[in-house]
């Protein structure tokens, strides 16, 4: 396939540094026709996105197939931005590694099982006028993504796509529309129970997801006795494959933690009287206007870890 391809970009790249353009220009022949100018570089990732999703399925046939395929594609290369062949080599050699790395990402895609516990106690902390309060973690969403941060950035405002909705009344349901044509999902039924809420101490949400190497897991569920906290990983997602494409496996609790969305403005923990268990109705309380940003109180309830366990298991 490459002598032929080679041969006649040879003949083309000659004729075109030979031939002066004027002289070309009045030829009328198609071998002296003017150069088209070239075509701006920012449609050539786009020419490789077409082309390499049309050859990746072909990517394991036969070598003469797969010769034919690089051919055709080729020349509409050629014909539509006028490359010199360094360059069309070059992008040949773009579109087989992304063929490769295609059949290996479909060979990899894995299942996990996403556990989150409450594992906090019934009546395990006690406000500052002697109330005693057990947390819940309200109906959550995940979403699987490589994006850096699709959901929230740390120090920036909520972006109006559903985090206030579930941070200030433990409703995923607005995530859940905003993200809709991303892998998603909303977990809404401890296991074992039959009717949708959230769970309380000892209880369980389990869901699955699938993912491929490079993608990363987020998810959302509301500390229940707040104005506006969530549970979140970092800004950036739980990575769900090592650095050298293998499925993680076990507890990531350490990389989840409490969040405030800035939302509304905060009362005592437990016992005020527009957070969510007490409030009159949904979006309740003092518009607070503020970034997104972690929660870094030293009080118990606080720290993820003495309340919430993640774990993830590869399927
Ligand atoms: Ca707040
Ligand atoms: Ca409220």
């Amino acid at each position: 396939m490459k002598p032929v391809i080679l041969g006649s970009l040879s003949i083309l790249f000659l004729s075109t540094v030979l031939t002066p353009v004027g002289q070309a220009a009045e030829s009328g022949s198609t071998l002296y026709a003017p150069r088209v100018p070239s075509a701006p570089t920012t449609t050539i990732p786009q020419n490789l996105a077409t082309i390499a999703a049309i050859y990746a399925p072909r990517a394991q046939r036969n070598s003469a197939s797969r010769d034919q395929t690089s051919t055709q594609f080729g020349s509409r290369i050629l014909a539509q931005n006028s490359l010199s062949s360094t360059r069309y080599n070059a992008i040949l050699q773009q579109i087989e590694s992304n063929s490769a790395q295609s059949s290996l990402s479909q060979g990899k895609l894995v299942r996990f099982k996403v556990r989150i516990e409450n594992i906090s106690t019934k009546d395990e902390f006690i406000a500052s006028n002697g109330t005693k309060w057990t947390l819940d973690f309200s109906p959550g969403f995940w979403l699987v993504s490589n994006q850096t941060t699709p959901l929230f950035k740390a120090r920036e405002q909520d972006r109006g796509q559903g985090i206030e909705a579930i941070a200030e009344d433990g409703n995923p349901t607005q995530l859940a529309q905003s993200f809709a044509s991303q892998p998603s999902g909303v977990f809404n039924t401890a296991v074992g129970a039959t009717k949708a809420g959230g769970i309380r101490p000892g209880q369980v949400f389990e869901f699955t997801v699938t993912a491929t190497p490079g993608q990363k897991l987020f998810f959302v569920t509301m500390f229940g006795q707040s104005n506006d906290w969530f549970y979140a990983p970092r800004e950036s997602g739980i990575a769900l494959f090592d650095t050298s494409g293998q499925p993680i496996q076990g507890d990531v609790t350490t990389q989840v933690q409490l969040w405030n969305a800035g939302t509304e403005v905060d009362e005592e923990a437990g016992i005020g009287p527009t957070q969510g268990p007490r409030q009159s109705a949904p979006n309740t309380g003092v518009a607070e206007n503020g970034p997104i940003q972690a929660v870094m109180l030293q009080a118990p309830y606080a720290q993820t870890n003495q309340v919430m366990r993640v774990t993830i298991i590869p399927e």
